[in-house]
């Protein structure tokens, strides 16, 4: 039997192939009346498919009573509801671990692209300022300093492989110590932003986070401190780490994420202390068919009536 799925955007297109091929797939975002595509289906949609980003409303759910599964394609489940999942017995599934790497990748390339000035360089470069102006200003080593990494999930723990290979003595703050963690354990945000050089966010966005880089944290990382953020954008007070930015009250950030994607802060854009990503650490070409496939399991089992390979709740 094809199942009825709601899909909430689209998809990379080897999933999105997939998923056309397996279920009977109602596209919201291509919808003229979205409210009537929905009412169409009400009665025998039984999942939704969606991103980290687009999550669900629960005005989208409250229109589907059969929906009793949801899988992401990403690992952030924050812009889905889980109480109310879990009060109308929704299945979440989402996509973990298979991103890890990439992601942690990309915080790496933009903590040297920070500190290096690699996008202000390359800007140099190709403006054809060397031969007129000659070498660049003197750019920050990353090599060697203290890196905290805030959040030590899968992601944080790729991450600190890679900064150890830099020599970056690792510090890091998590909701409690993970037991055989070889790292440091700090316990607030300050202390943590106090005692490091780079400060990475690969936290999850949830109600104990959301906020938790505000000003005492900024401080604490001062005027010499870089942050780097691959997590949510919500996880930072926006505002205040623009204010620190454009007054030099931290030297610098590499940001992919932030509070109104994908929306920029226009004070970011002309600022060369900021190295700027649309969202994409996660965007390769093989992260992206892994999270598909694990998308795909974990839909598949839930009507299989098999544990989910990746449930969230
Ligand atoms: C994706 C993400 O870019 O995993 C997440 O939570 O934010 C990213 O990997 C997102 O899901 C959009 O496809």
């Amino acid at each position: 039997m094809r199942r009825t799925l709601l899909q909430m955007g689209p998809l990379f297109e080897h999933t999105q192939k997939s998923y056309e091929e397996n279920y009977d797939i109602h596209k919201l975002w291509e919808a003229a009346d979205q409210d009537a595509l929905i009412e169409s289906i009400a009665d025998r949609c039984t999942g939704v498919v969606t991103d980290g980003g687009k999550g669900v409303s629960n005005a989208v759910l409250e229109k589907l009573p059969n929906v009793k599964v949801i899988t992401v394609f990403g690992v952030g489940v924050d812009a889905i509801d889980l109480d109310y999942c879990k009060n109308n017995q929704i299945t979440v599934g989402n996509t973990p671990d298979v991103l890890s790497d990439d992601v942690a990748d990309l915080a790496v390339s933009l903590a040297l692209a920070t500190c290096r000035q690699v996008a202000f360089g390359d800007r140099y470069a190709r403006d054809g300022k060397w031969p007129k102006q000659g070498p660049m200003p003197l750019t920050t080593r990353m090599s060697g300093k203290t890196a905290g990494i805030f959040g030590m999930g899968s992601i944080g723990d790729s991450l600190a492989k890679r900064l150890s290979g830099f020599d970056m003595p690792i510090k890091y703050c998590n909701r409690s110590a993970k037991s055989g963690c070889a790292y440091e354990y700090v316990d607030t945000a300050v202390k943590l932003a106090k005692d490091v050089d780079f400060l990475f966010i690969t936290a999850s966005a949830n109600e104990n986070t959301v906020g938790a880089i505000n000003n005492k944290v900024l401080d604490a990382l001062g005027t010499n401190g870089y942050l780097i953020n691959v997590a949510r954008g919500t996880l930072v007070d926006e505002t205040t780490m623009v204010d620190y930015l454009v007054n030099r009250k931290i030297a610098g950030a590499g940001l992919d994420v932030f509070e109104n994607e994908p929306g920029i802060p226009k004070a970011l854009l002309s600022l060369d202390n900021v190295v700027l990503q649309p969202h994409n650490a996660s965007g390769t070409w093989e992260t992206r068919k892994a999270m598909g496939e694990l998308s795909l399991s974990n839909i598949a089992a839930f009507f299989d009536n098999k544990p989910l390979p990746a449930k969230v709740i």
